[in-house]
């Protein structure tokens, strides 16, 4: 590996092994599949891959209900299958991240199930977050908090002594599976610095934390009359210049106290820097605003990364995007941590079908069949040039598994198959996160598209997907995997991502342009145009690659981003 902060200008691809790769034939992808097809992303190009959770789990929120931090879900396989990827990765240079999920243990974890058991008071239940509840028989909650995946976020238990349902209540910021553990408890801390250990011992080079900014609470817990939403969709109080608005995010997020425990995960992990500190690194899942207040965890003694949102909840408007990009930089830049790249995740609409909607931002937390279905042709359009953009931009970037695919949004999944607790919690009123969780397409001409070798999936894909799928993509001129190939091997080269931007004005206010320079010297010109008319390229200009075709007279169309070499150095 060449550097030790390598994480700097990393691609960094998500793996959702429920959905990649199933080696087993039960429908459900697992370690061994991924491990067999490690080698696509190998020639993808990226630099590393973040796995989300394959932990022993009950299943209730997709394996973010842990229930043993130390064993693979039988589901995914055995220690020794995550043993044998992680040495497949990096034997193909490819760096590993895994998931690491401390703001909350599944209900099923040890220690919750002692927690139970014990009585209120006890050191049992002093590692969640136990309290008793209000009214003359605290039959009230202790708070007004309500749950991200709706509903309350406290449930209440029985009292062990009696077995009547008269006992405290617990908090879970999520799903009632998934209680909230006490970050103030020092045997909390000491256990996810060891289970931070048993990973690195394991070779993984680094995490990313789940909720980071969820994990100390405001004292006394306050009673908050402010919204939780699982993804904050464009806001439309926002201001037009785009800029991100600082938002209140209550008493449960973004609490000063939360550093302290990643300054010393960070001890933690450069206990393994073998002589290369910050080789290994920390992403934070944060969804917090404005972005000053997000590099607050990316702090020379605290994380490397935070995912930046802000480029993900973006309207496809010229004037927005720089006003994100140039915030992101500069708080970034304060810092001293490199800017982070989102489009796509496992939580929100895959951004193919997200930007053909008529409003990009509506909806982030999926798509009905009833909704007003996305332009797929318009959305993956602009996703190929959002995507061209991204990866000129200075820092590192993100990509979710089958967005080298184009992959959209499954939109019409039948209701009986979703298993996304936001689904039930918010009473349909969500339609959860299932419709970016398909299983991904291999071969388009077999059964369940290559998925799995029964045909079997957990969620049905739709029938057009065969167009989508990876074989009948590869070494098609033109095609997305093609397209993604093409430009991570140019970012790669070139060694893009590294430094600063210079913004290019006068293409008119739908144009996104900047110079960057890459690692080798040479300087690119990059030219985003998010308006609905054709913007001229300069004269002459030597396009390196386009997300789309140029027009026969060399402009650049309508939702098209192009690399151009840039004459003088920028
Ligand atoms: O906190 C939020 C808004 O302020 C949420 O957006 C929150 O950060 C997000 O929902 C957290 O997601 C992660 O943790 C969840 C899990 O369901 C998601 O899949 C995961 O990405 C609970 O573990």
């Amino acid at each position: 590996f060449p550097t030790a902060e390598w994480w700097r200008t990393a691609v960094i691809y998500q793996i959702y092994p429920r959905s990649f790769a199933d080696g087993n034939g039960d429908g459900v992808g697992d370690l061994p599949g991924i491990t067999a097809r490690l080698d696509h992303l190998a020639a993808l190009g990226v630099d590393a891959v973040w796995l989300s959770p394959f932990y022993r789990s009950p299943q209730r929120d997709a394996g973010y209900d842990v229930a043993d931090y130390r064993d693979v879900d039988p589901l995914f396989g055995t220690l020794a299958d995550a043993d044998a990827l992680i040495a497949r990765a990096h034997a193909l240079g490819l760096r590993v991240l895994v998931d690491l999920v401390p703001n909350h243990t599944s209900s099923q974890h040890a220690w919750f199930q002692e927690a139970l058991a014990a009585a209120p008071g006890s050191p049992e239940r002093a590692r969640y977050i136990f309290r008793d509840g209000r009214g003359e028989h605290g039959e009230l909650p202790p708070n007004n908090w309500a749950s991200i995946f709706g509903g309350r976020a406290w449930t209440r238990v029985a009292d062990p002594r009696t077995g009547a349902q008269t006992g405290q209540w617990y908090l879970h910021l999520f799903d009632s599976s998934q209680p909230d553990l006490d970050w103030t408890n020092p045997q909390v801390r000491a256990e996810f610095e060891d289970v931070l250990r048993f990973w690195l011992r394991r070779g993984v080079d680094g995490f990313r934390v789940d909720v980071a900014h969820g994990l100390v609470k405001a004292e006394g817990l306050p009673d908050w009359d402010g919204q939780v939403a699982m993804v904050d969709g464009a806001d439309p109080g926002a201001p037009e210049d785009g800029a991100t608005a600082a938002t209140d995010s209550g008493p449960m997020f973004d609490q000063d106290g939360v550093h302290d425990i990643y300054r010393a995960w960070r001890r933690v992990l450069d206990e393994f820097d073998d002589g290369e500190r910050h080789a290994r690194a920390l992403v934070a899942e944060a969804w917090v605003e404005p972005l000053s207040r997000l590099a607050r965890y990316v702090r020379d003694d605290e994380m490397q990364q935070a995912f930046n949102f802000s480029f993900l909840t973006s309207k496809w408007d010229a004037a927005q995007y720089r006003a994100v990009i140039t915030e992101s930089l500069t708080a970034l830049d304060a810092v001293g941590a490199p800017a982070t790249w989102v489009l796509s995740n496992h939580d929100v609409v895959r951004h193919t079908s997200r930007l053909g909607l008529a409003e990009p931002g509506s909806r982030p937390n999926g798509l009905f069949a009833t909704d007003p279905q996305p332009d797929e042709a318009l959305g993956l359009r602009r996703a190929r040039a959002a995507t061209l953009l991204m990866l000129a931009l200075p820092g590192s970037a993100y990509v979710y598994q089958g967005e080298e695919l184009g992959l959209p949004e499954h939109t019409t999944l039948p209701d009986d198959v979703r298993e996304d607790p936001a689904y039930f919690r918010t009473e349909h009123a969500e339609a959860g996160r299932d419709g970016c969780r398909v299983p991904l397409p291999w071969e388009a001409g077999a059964p369940g598209f290559g998925f799995s070798a029964t045909g079997a999936t957990w969620l049905p894909q739709p029938s057009g997907w065969a167009a989508y799928a990876a074989d009948a993509q590869s070494g098609v001129p033109g095609s997305t995997l093609e397209f993604y190939r093409a430009a991570l091997r140019e970012r790669r080269e070139r060694g893009l991502g590294g430094n600063g931007l210079a913004w290019v004005d006068g293409s008119g206010p739908d144009v996104v342009a900047f110079r960057t320079l890459g690692a080798d010297g040479r300087g690119l010109v990059v030219v985003a145009n998010l308006g609905s008319t054709a913007t001229p390229l300069p004269a002459g200009a030597r396009v390196v690659l386009s997300s789309a075709p140029l027009a026969a007279d060399g402009a650049l169309p309508a939702d098209t981003t192009a690399w151009i070499e840039a004459e003088r150095p920028a």
